[in-house]
C-alpha cells in the first residue's frame, strides 16, 4: 500500500539527475508498529560505479562554480527543508521511531546546516602569510578532493547526512552517498529537495543498499578519495584499514559511553532532567546518548529515588502520537542487543531498579519497545559500564570525589561526550580541562550539539576528524599552497635568506 505521506511503493537510486529503478529491493519498516512503509533499492557496485563516474564528471564543472553560487543552492536546499520541515519529521518518525518532537529538531538540525554552510561559500578562508624572500607571495587555500563518499546511519538519518554532504557540496566536491537502509527515506526527500534547488546533475548521487554491498564498493573504488563514516566501530574499523591500505582519506564518527557526572553540590531537579532527556530521548540510540551516570555517594540515594519516580512518568509508544516521549528501538536485532546486556549487568552484580525488559502486549505486540531501564551500584569496569549499549539503559556508578568521577569518565574506549552537573565554578573549570571527550557539558546533558561547533570524539570514537562545525570542511578539503615571485630572479627559499 502507498504511503498517504511518501506518495510512492518504491524508492529510487539517484544517479545523474535520473531517478533509477533498482533490481532488487527491501522492506523499508516502521519500528513502532512493524508496518512495512516503502520498498528501498538492494543496489551493488555496478551502481556504485555508476554513481562515481557521473559524479567525477559533475566535480570538474561543479569545482569552476564560485562558492558563492554553490552556498547559494545550499540557501535554497534549507528554504526547501524549512517549508518541509513537518512533513519530513512525520516521514522520519516513521522510518526511524523517534518521537516527532525529536523529529522535528533532527531536521532543523539540518536546516541550520544547510544555512551555516551556505554562509561558508563566502568563506572558505586560507590564509595569507608573508613570505621569507623579498617580493614573493604566499597563500594557502582550500581545494576540493573530488569525488566524496559518505555513509550514514539509520539513527540521525537526516541531520548526520547534512553534516557530511553540505560541506562536500560547498567545497566544490560531488558526493556518492549511501543512507541506512533501516532508514532510506529522509535520503531519498533529501535527494528531491537537491534536485529542485538546481544543485546540477551529478554531484549529488545517492545508492542505496548494504554497507557489505554498496559501502564496500564505495570503500575500494579508487576514484572515491574521501570516506565519511558515522556508524559502529567495528565496521569503521574495516573501512579505514582498506582506506589505509589505498592512502584513501577516512573520517569515521563512531561509538561513545558517555556519562553525566553528578556532584554533592549539584541542582539535582536539574541533574534529573538531563539524565532523562539525554538517556532515554531517542530511546538511548544516539552517539551522544547518556549511558552513564557517575554520582557523588553523598547524593547518590536521592538521586535514584528521583529517577525512579521520574521515569515512571515516561510514556512509550508510537513517536507519531505525541503524547508519547519514548519511541521504538530500530529493529529486533537492536532490540535483542539490549537485552542481552540485561543478563551480562545481572550477572556482573549490578542492581537492577527498573525497566529490564521487552515491552510486549497491547499497542506494543507489532514494534519494537524496550522498556527505560536503570541499573545501579555499578562498577566501572563492568561491561554496562564500559560497552556501548545503543538503548534506553543507563547505569549508575558511586564515587567519592570529582577526581575519581572524571578517572571513571575517562576509563572507557570511547571519548564523544561528558557531562558534569555542579554549581562550583572551580569543578566546572577543573572538569572541562580534564574530561577527555570531544564535546563536554556543563550542567546540561550529553547531547544536544549545535551544527556550528564540531562534533565528534576522541579514542575509539574516531579517528581525529570532526563533523558540522568548521572543521568539516577539513575532511572535504586539501590544502594547496601557492608561492608567486615577482621579483623577476630566481630567489632560493632557506638560501637566498639574509
Ligand atoms: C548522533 O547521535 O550520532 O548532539 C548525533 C546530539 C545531536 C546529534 C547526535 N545533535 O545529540
Amino acid at each position: 500500500m502507498t504511503d498517504a505521506l511518501l506518495k510512492t511503493e518504491k524508492l529510487r537510486n539517484f544517479i545523474d539527475g535520473e531517478w533509477v529503478e533498482g533490481k532488487e529491493y527491501t522492506a523499508v519498516v516502521n519500528p513502532a508498529n512493524g508496518k512495512t512503509i516503502v520498498d528501498v533499492p538492494l543496489s551493488d557496485g555496478g551502481d556504485v560505479n555508476k554513481a562515481v563516474q557521473t559524479a567525477k564528471k559533475a566535480q570538474k564543472e561543479w569545482a569552476l562554480v564560485p562558492a558563492p553560487q554553490r552556498a547559494e543552492v545550499l540557501l535554497r536546499v534549507g528554504t526547501l527543508m524549512k517549508e518541509r520541515k513537518e512533513r519530513l519529521a512525520q516521514l522520519l518518525t516513521m522510518e526511524n521511531g523517534k518521537v516527532l518532537e525529536e523529529a522535528r529538531g533532527e531536521v532543523q538540525e539540518g536546516i541550520d546546516m544547510a544555512f551555516y554552510m551556505s554562509g561558508e561559500g563566502r568563506r572558505l578562508f586560507g590564509q595569507t602569510t608573508p613570505s621569507e624572500l623579498k617580493d614573493k607571495f604566499a597563500m594557502s587555500q582550500r581545494c576540493p578532493v573530488g569525488v566524496v563518499g559518505i555513509i550514514t546511519p539509520w539513527n540521525f538519518p537526516i541531520a548526520i547526512a547534512t553534516w557530511k554532504s553540505f560541506p562536500a557540496i560547498v567545497a566544490g566536491n560531488a558526493v556518492v552517498w549511501k543512507p541506512a537502509t533501516e532508514t532510506p527515506i529522509l535520503a531519498f526527500e533529501l535527494a528531491k529537495i537537491f534536485e529542485e534547488a538546481g544543485l546540477p546533475k551529478g554531484v549529488v548521487n545517492v545508492v542505496f543498499g548494504k554497507g557489505s554491498a554498496v559501502g564496500d564498493a564505495m570503500v575500494h573504488h579508487k576514484d572515491i578519495r574521501v570516506i565519511s563514516f558515522t556508524g559502529s566501530n567495528e565496521t569503521g574499523r574495516g573501512i579505514a584499514a582498506e582506506c589505509g591500505q589505498q592512502l584513501k582519506k577516512v573520517s569515521l564518527e563512531m561509538g561513545g559511553k558517555n556519562a553525566v557526572i553528578v556532584m554533592d553540590d549539584a541542582d539535582l531537579n536539574l541533574a534529573v532532567e538531563g539524565i532523562l532527556w539525554s538517556a532515554f530521548g531517542t530511546s538511548g540510540q544516539r552517539c551522544t546518548a547518556c549511558s552513564r551516570v557517575i554520582v557523588h555517594k553523598d547524593v547518590k540515594e536521592t538521586l535514584e529515588e528521583r529517577l525512579l519516580a521520574e521515569m515512571e512518568k515516561l510514556t512509550i509508544g508510537d513517536g507519531l502520537d505525541e503524547s508519547n516521549k519514548v519511541g521504538p528501538i530500530i529493529n529486533k536485532d537492536g532490540i535483542e542487543k539490549v537485552k542481552r546486556y540485561m543478563d551480562i549487568g545481572k550477572n556482573e552484580g549490578a542492581k537492577l531498579l527498573a525497566g529490564g525488559y521487552v515491552m510486549n502486549g497491547g499497542k506494543y505486540t507489532d514494534g519494537n519497545y524496550f522498556a527505560p531501564t536503570l541499573f545501579t551500584d555499578v562498577t566501572p569496569d563492568m561491561r554496562i559500564g564500559q560497552e556501548e549499549i545503543f538503548g534506553p539503559v543507563v547505569s549508575l556508578i558511586p564515587v567519592d570525589s570529582l577526581e575519581e568521577a572524571i578517572e571513571v569518565n575517562n576509563g572507557v574506549e570511547f571519548g564523544l561526550s561528558s557531562s558534569i552537573f555542579t554549581g562550583d565554578i572551580n569543578r566546572v573549570f577543573q572538569a572541562q580541562r580534564d574530561l577527555d571527550t570531544g564535546i563536554v557539558y556543563v550542567n546540561a546533558g550529553t547531547t544536544g550539539a549545535e551544527i556550528h561547533l564540531p562534533f565528534g570524539g576522541t579514542k575509539g570514537t574516531g579517528n581525529g576528524h570532526r563533523d558540522s562545525g568548521v572543521q568539516a570542511l577539513d575532511v572535504f578539503t586539501e590544502w594547496k599552497a601557492v608561492y608567486i615571485d615577482y621579483s623577476g630572479k630566481l630567489q632560493r627559499a632557506q638560501i637566498d635568506v639574509e
